[in-house]
């Protein structure tokens, strides 16, 4: 007698999306599982961050001179072997690391695709065990097979990426990748030690009730963002009430709850900081693609994230993202405090 199994894991549920493209040859599918692979081996040391001597400070600061924890340099390893050792990847560029890595192997070399991570990011919450998350983009390399990969490989705009997604590491594990066929997430089950299917087809809805922000810099934002600012925490006409505030301080746990609940993120440029903090290839390209994917909204204030052309690898750029109508209102008090301040004498 067949026994039901509603259990999908995420090998299966990958390769039952392959069959939705017959030309597909299951590079994708089992780049994702490399991946996932990685991040398995990540969460076993995330998980147990407070048993064995392996939080705090490595001693050294990475390229954006931020202090690298141990999981950090941990995390970024683990990517970088698995990768390397996948048949499925030319090369990696990840926010720990200066510069890009081509691997030179027979088989990398004729690898269809390229991964950018930030292999922990929010790394500054493990010590206070708050989640903390890895961030994957895959693109399709433009360089030729048959030889290393180049940097134009890692300089492609969002709106080129084949999938992107996120894992995050909190009260449960979980994996949420896009492609545009849309968002599914899924929960690790440690007794089997698989990724399986709990949250399919997930959507950002249009408008939600929290915004999220870190209101200790709002000295530094200009007035389109005040008045943005003073609109979240007047009485909303809907709702009868202000919207809430929550701010975790890991862009993974913060647009995961977005995705989940709705609401808006803003990372804004400030006076001393014009392209606001996060990085366009490591963190605002793989969450705008997710976001996007699920009907949401991502913009820098002025046009589209995934439209932006990289100069840089590391480059920041501000970012709005989330529910469609919270966006567009932000965007509303930005643009018309720009335009204010354009005229202003
Ligand atoms: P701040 C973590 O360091 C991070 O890169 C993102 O995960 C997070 O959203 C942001 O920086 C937090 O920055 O300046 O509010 O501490």
């Amino acid at each position: 007698m067949a026994t039901s199994r509603k259990l999908i894991t995420l090998d299966e549920f990958t390769i039952q999306q392959t069959r939705a493209f017959p030309k597909a040859t299951g590079e994708l599918s089992a780049l994702l599982r490399d991946i996932s692979l990685a991040c398995k081996l990540i969460n076993k040391q995330v998980n147990k961050a407070g048993l064995v001597d392996i939080i705090g400070k490595f001693g050294a600061t990475n390229v954006q001179g931020e202090e690298q924890m141990k999981l950090d340099i941990y995390s970024d390893e683990m990517l970088i072997n698995v990768l390397r050792n996948s048949n499925d990847c030319a090369g990696i560029a990840s926010e720990e690391n200066d510069d890009f890595i081509a691997f030179d192997d027979a088989y990398s070399v004729n690898s269809k695709y390229v991964v950018l991570f930030d292999p922990l990011d929010g790394s500054s919450n493990i010590d206070v065990n708050a989640s903390i998350g890895t961030i994957f983009s895959i693109y399709r390399r433009v360089s030729p097979l048959g030889k290393p990969c180049t940097k134009e490989d890692f300089l492609q705009p969002g709106n080129k990426l084949m999938a992107a997604g996120y894992v995050i590491y909190g009260s449960s594990t979980m994996l949420v990748y896009a492609t545009r066929l849309g968002v599914n997430g899924f929960t690790l089950e440690p007794s089997i030690g698989e990724f399986c299917l709990s949250h399919p087809d997930m959507v950002c809805a249009e408008k939600g009730k929290i915004y999220s922000l870190n209101q200790g810099n709002s000295r530094q934002y200009d007035k389109g963002m005040l008045a943005f600012l003073d609109y979240c925490m007047e009485i909303n006409k809907e709702e009868g009430r202000p919207y809430a505030h929550r701010y975790i301080g890991s862009m993974v746990a913060d647009l995961h709850r977005t995705l989940i609940k709705g609401g808006i993120f803003i990372y804004p440029g400030d006076k001393k900081n014009l392209n606001g903090k996060l990085r366009l290839q490591y963190e605002c390209n793989p969450m705008s693609f997710i976001i996007e994917a699920a009907g949401g909204v991502s913009s820098d204030g002025k046009q589209r994230v995934l439209d932006i052309q990289p100069s840089e690898l590391h480059q920041r750029v501000p970012i709005f993202i989330g529910s469609k109508l919270m966006v567009h209102k932000a965007l509303e008090f930005v643009t018309a405090g720009t335009e204010e301040a354009a005229v202003a004498p």
